[in-house]
């Protein structure tokens, strides 16, 4: 297991030195942030980062995410021309070492909270998903970290009608056209793909979802079965979908999983859920037996501690504060110690 630590690049409040004092820390997981969705990410940007990483003494080899435009998504004829500059992308990552690509293929918009500072108990703070308070939501009037908010609302609102006429089984398909053109981009430069699942699982203001649970991952291996083509293993997003058995799937999964966001849900209602910490006893996912699951598959590739709480007085960016994410990453080496040691 390699393990990680995301960090949003130069404007990200947390300094790369104090990621690099987290124990065991091989690596962030970072992007170019500043180049418009579809266009090709230039080696001086990569460089730059690559550049600030290696004298931090952390590796920069999982790229989270290099997002998929919606032309892509909705199969539009201009489609060819952002899958060549993706393929491209994926070359000039290649030159630095990359290895892995986390991205998502969700219409529009990213992952969804209803809250992003439900209070506990204890006086920590994390993200919340109501369903109830979703439906009443104006998707034309959300504001939420970590999004695309580039769109005007006009742009959203055409968007938004562009998939009106976009059913599951063409968004899959589009999926496929996709990684099959930028296949060869990954043989070349030895780059695995690892799709991140929708967030929650499930179709969202009438837009489809497609990547949910095991028969996603099944309809894709067996649409693109070169080895490349992989998964980024979110429990929570997952996890979100009752009828996840996530142990079974870190199983039956683990030579494709590629990178693991491992984090925590405790679950409110038939949807609903609120975020916790990462340790099992926080929760409703078995943590320890997902661990389990994977380091016994033979699962040997990058993992990170997933959305933490805000504690300790932090004002973190929700879900990516500091000092619950090291307790995390601190947690999960535990148990992946434990497990590989066990194993031997
Ligand atoms: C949220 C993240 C997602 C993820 C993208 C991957 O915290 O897990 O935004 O980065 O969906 O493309």
């Amino acid at each position: 297991m390699k393990m990680t630590f995301r960090w949003y690049g130069e404007s990200d409040s947390i300094p790369l030195q104090y990621i690099k004092q987290i124990p065991n820390m091989h690596g962030v997981v970072t992007a170019v942030y500043d180049v418009p969705v579809g266009e090709v990410w230039q080696e001086e940007k990569i460089a730059r980062l690559k550049t600030l990483c290696d004298k931090a003494g952390l590796g920069m080899e999982v790229i989270e995410s290099v997002p998929v435009h919606e032309d892509i998504k909705l199969g539009k004829p201009s489609r060819d021309k952002y899958i060549a500059n993706y393929a491209q992308t994926i070359r000039n990552l290649g030159k630095f070492g990359v290895k892995c690509i986390c991205y998502n293929f969700m219409p529009v918009f990213d992952w969804l909270r209803t809250d992003l500072k439900t209070t506990a108990a204890d006086g920590s703070n994390s993200l919340s998903y109501n369903h109830e308070q979703l439906l009443r939501l104006d998707p034309q009037n959300l504001h939420l970290p970590g999004w695309d908010e580039s769109y005007t609302v006009s742009e959203l609102n055409s968007l938004l009608d562009a998939y009106k006429n976009v059913t599951h089984e063409q968004l899959f398909d589009n999926l496929v056209y996709f990684l099959k053109g930028i296949m060869p981009a990954c043989d070349q430069a030895g780059i695995d793909m690892a799709i991140h699942p929708d967030d929650p699982p499930w179709d969202m203001f009438g837009l489809p979802r497609i990547v949910t649970g095991a028969k996603s991952y099944d309809s894709m291996i067996k649409a693109v079965p070169n080895k490349h083509n992989g998964f980024t293993f979110c429990t929570g997003s997952l996890g979100a979908g009752r009828q996840n058995d996530l142990p079974a799937m870190a199983k039956k999964y683990a030579d494709r999983i590629y990178f693991a966001h491992i984090r925590q849900l405790k679950y409110c209602g038939d949807k609903d859920f609120t975020e916790a910490g990462h340790r099992t006893g926080a929760g409703d996912l078995d943590i320890y037996a997902i661990v389990k699951a994977l380091v016994n598959a033979g699962f040997d590739g990058y993992v990170r501690p997933d959305h933490g709480r805000n504690i300790w007085g932090e004002a973190g960016k929700p879900g990516y504060g500091l000092y619950d994410r090291a307790l995390g990453a601190a947690y999960l080496n535990g148990l992946f110690e434990a497990m590989e040691k066990e194993k031997k």
